[in-house]
């Protein structure tokens, strides 16, 4: 597959630190033939791409791990998607304290948990893990806002980044072909104060047989800090209809104005898209996110790592100005039947109606 960009020539310094790196991932029993490189020394784009891979089984989920240099601190101001819908289904890149295997590639599908000793998820168990980027059907380069990175190396959780492709056909790799599908990484040495986060809204649960369900969950911010919300991904299985993500917040009459950050139907292209709303988010707010789901099999369907389970899930990507991001990575509840928003004791009032085009 063509690469869309050229790389530039390594300088010798970034070379010194990319052996560092190399070895630490060779002592692991691991290979990698990229490598950090830059003509400036302090910023470049790092070719993330799988080691020319030759999938054989239809549906298969890959991840291919790299050890960030854990000298340096880099922040990742964009990503150069190198991949085509022809070959690779969508991809997703995730931070990591721990990759989920010392191997160089590994079956990571979301099955992972369920099935054979020979599936990993992408992170490590119980390891720091989140999603930095994410595309689908031939999506086009994307940049943070100005000055905003993802910090990962030296100064951060994020040891490893882990790149999982979903090749859904493989009739092309018969003949032995193999892909590089991956992403360029824009990374920078120089230090931003605007740090960018991930914060993962979802619930647990269960869908009752030929029932439309609701699954909700919300969270107050108690972190003092002020939020830029700019990007949100969706997530469900086959039977989502609807998720949408909110800012709860009480005026000065003490009326809850629900702000909507983001709303789509879960089965177009699970990637980042801009958030509807980029007003800061503010200590004392809450964060509230609803899937709708319609179950149209004759029996329950729980939340749950497979295609016969669903998921429902709000990413919601912000950054910080000055200082970390949030500790709060997650807020999930337990769903249906027990959590609603409309339980008495979720201080939520004011809330959103459901559209009759969703029932
Ligand atoms: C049970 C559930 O909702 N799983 C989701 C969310 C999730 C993502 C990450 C849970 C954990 C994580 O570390 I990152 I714990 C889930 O698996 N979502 C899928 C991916 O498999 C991550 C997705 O595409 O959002
Ligand atoms: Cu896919
Ligand atoms: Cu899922």
């Amino acid at each position: 597959m063509a690469r869309k960009i050229g790389i530039s020539m390594p300088c010798c310094y970034i070379l010194l630190v990319n052996l560092i790196s190399v070895y630490s991932l060779v002592d692991q029993g691991m290979y990698r033939r990229n490598s950090y490189e830059s003509a400036t020394g302090s910023t470049g784009s790092f070719p993330f791409l799988m080691p020319l891979v030759s999938p054989k089984t239809p549906d298969l989920y890959l991840c291919t791990p790299i050890k960030v240099d854990p000298t340096t601190t880099y922040y990742i101001v964009g990503f150069n998607p190198n991949a085509t819908m022809n070959t690779a289904h969508h991809m997703l890149l995730y931070g990591c304290g721990e990759p989920g295997t010392t191997k160089s590639t590994w079956n990571c599908g979301e099955m992972a948990q369920a099935t054979a000793e020979e599936k990993a998820s992408p992170c490590g168990p119980r390891s720091h893990s989140q999603i930095l980027y994410a595309w689908a059907r031939d999506a086009q380069k994307v940049s943070l806002p100005a000055g905003v990175g993802f910090k990962v190396g030296k100064d951060s959780p994020t040891k490893y980044l882990v790149l999982q492709v979903h090749y859904a056909h493989v009739d092309r790799f018969k003949d032995g072909s193999t892909d590089d599908s991956g992403v360029f990484l824009d990374y920078t040495e120089k230090p931003l104060q605007k740090l960018a986060g991930t914060l993962l809204l979802g619930t647990d649960g269960i869908i009752p047989a030929m029932k439309t369900e609701h699954m909700e969950s919300a969270c107050e911010i108690t972190e003092n800090k002020v939020l830029f919300p700019f990007a949100y991904r969706v997530h469900t299985h086959e039977m989502g209809k609807v998720v949408a993500g909110y800012r709860v917040r009480s005026n000065s009459e003490g009326i809850q104005e629900w702000v909507q950050l983001g709303k789509r139907d879960p089965l177009t292209p699970q990637m980042f898209y801009n958030v509807t709303n980029t007003e800061p988010i503010l200590s004392g707010d809450q964060l509230a996110m609803r899937c709708t789901i319609k179950n149209t099999r004759h029996r329950i369907t729980k939340i749950g790592p497979t295609n016969e389970d669903e998921m429902c899930n709000f990413y919601l990507m912000y950054y910080v100005d000055h200082g970390e991001t949030l500790d709060m990575k997650y807020c999930f509840s337990q769903g249906p039947p027990n959590y609603y928003w409309s339980n008495p004791d979720t201080g939520l009032h004011n809330i959103p109606h459901i559209e009759a085009s969703t029932l």
